[in-house]
């Protein structure tokens, strides 16, 4: 419960070619980016996510469009809304999340902390809880 969820502002430069954003280790994040990717066509109404992470870390912006992720700790939720892309949501380890609202055309990029595990997610919530709560 140190970790908390937390919006970042990226830093971004405008001038007449457009407007670039910025996330570099070190600062706008404290984890090395081990791994990328970006989710996109999401069907109106369906919900991503439904999981937790042991360790991972991650930065998530939508690019392009909005939607809301709703985190758990495993004692209070919150929501955050992101619909802006000059500004993240940090989402750190033991956090349960599931990201809803999916405007239509919406691209959202996830920056994170660790490779490809499966075995690092929690897909059961009955076991995040477990774990989330001992660990307090
Ligand atoms: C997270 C949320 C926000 C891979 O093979 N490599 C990868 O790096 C990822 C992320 C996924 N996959 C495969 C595993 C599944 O067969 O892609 C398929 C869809 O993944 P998943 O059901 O986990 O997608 P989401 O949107 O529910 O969750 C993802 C990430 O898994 C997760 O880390 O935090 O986005």
């Amino acid at each position: 419960r140190t970790d908390p969820c937390r919006i970042v502002e990226l830093p971004e430069y405008t001038d007449p070619r457009g407007t670039l954003t910025v996330v570099e280790c070190g600062s706008e994040i404290d984890f090395d980016i081990k791994r990328a990717y970006h989710i996109r066509d999401v069907p109106d109404g369906r919900r991503r996510g439904a999981h937790g992470h042991r360790r991972l870390r991650q930065l998530i912006i939508a690019v392009h469009g909005s939607f809301e992720v709703i985190v758990d700790d495993g004692f209070e939720r919150d929501r955050f809304l992101l619909d802006d892309p000059g500004r993240g949501l940090y989402v750190g380890p033991m956090i349960w999340r599931d990201m809803v609202g999916f405007a239509p055309g919406t691209v959202g990029l996830w920056l994170v902390s660790e490779p490809y595990d499966e075995a690092e997610y929690y897909r059961d919530y009955d076991a995040f809880l477990h774990d989330a709560r001992a660990a307090s």
